[in-house]
């Protein structure tokens, strides 16, 4: 089916740019960038086959539930699929080296710096009945009044992204990400608006295999899966090295898995934590 087929009226504008100069523009202004076809149908496969097999840890905060019960972590009102694992990078070696995959990992370092870490690394099952998100920022590190970001056109710095990596074809019925794209430059949270500056909310419609990066400051929810697929999201989030890595069990009871972080390239145990000594240290 041709890309243009699968648009629909209220799509978010998804453009590729090449150039690594065009991404961080991209993300300076939209406030997210898209790869096409990052993955290949066979590493989609082995991606989904390895989330099947993750185990949910409680004191992770992981989240397990079927449609006939909550099996660990909160309890929902509604029942359905959904499987939620953290740090899956310490579960199975096969996530660990998608944390540095290209071209994602050049634009996070070119955003975040040349000692950028991963703050974690989820695995997400959703299934049919999957409620409607509110739309929300992940986190908005610096608040600022409208009138003072647009007329001074305040430049904030990148402090976290997200790499979602879709690992199904999104269409309507799936459950797509919806996005206010631009609304990073609000300054604020959504407060229960569905539009900012004009724009209204966007889903992402894309194909498996396909990876959007958005900072943290962006509108954005997850919506309700109607089809009777399985939706398998992977996400990387990223940021600059001062900020705090976001490994469970608190506080301080985390452990890599020594086989896992022996596997790891010295990008990969940099990505993880392991960084030369600076200020703090
Ligand atoms: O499921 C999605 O597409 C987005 C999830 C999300 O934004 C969140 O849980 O913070
Ligand atoms: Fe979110």
């Amino acid at each position: 089916m041709a890309r243009e087929n699968f648009k629909m009226e209220h799509s978010l504008s998804l453009i590729e740019y090449q150039n690594l100069e065009d991404q961080v523009k991209a993300m300076e202004r939209d406030g997210y960038v898209y790869f096409p076809n990052v993955l290949k149908a066979e590493e989609i496969a082995e991606l989904k086959a390895g989330m099947d097999a993750l185990e949910p840890i409680k004191e992770n905060f992981d989240h397990y539930s079927t449609p006939e019960k909550d099996i660990v972590g909160k309890k929902n009102k509604q029942k359905f699929l959904q499987k939620h694992i953290k740090c899956i990078f310490n579960h199975n070696a096969l996530f660990l080296n998608y944390i540095d995959r290209s071209p994602i990992i050049e634009l996070t370092e070119a955003v975040h710096g040349e000692e950028c870490h991963i703050i974690g690394q989820s695995g997400w099952v959703t299934g049919q009945g999957r409620p409607d998100q509110e739309l929300h920022v992940d986190w908005l590190p610096v608040p600022l009044p409208e009138e003072v970001i647009c007329k001074l056109n305040i430049i904030v710095p990148i402090f976290i992204t997200t790499a979602h990596f879709y690992l199904d074809d999104i269409d309507e019925e799936i459950g797509p990400t919806k996005f206010v794209p631009g609304s990073h430059r609000s300054g604020r949270t959504p407060n229960g608006d569905t539009t900012w500056n004009g724009v209204k909310e966007q889903s992402i419609h894309c194909r498996a295999g396909d990876v959007i990066q958005f900072r943290s400051e962006v509108w954005h929810r997850g919506s309700a899966n109607k089809s009777r697929k399985t939706r398998y999201l992977m996400q990387v989030h990223y940021s600059h090295r001062m900020i705090t890595q976001k490994f469970p069990p608190y506080p301080h009871r985390f452990r890599f898995n020594e086989s896992i972080l022996a596997q790891a390239t010295p990008r990969q145990r940099r990505l993880l934590g392991e960084h030369k000594s600076s200020n703090y240290d």
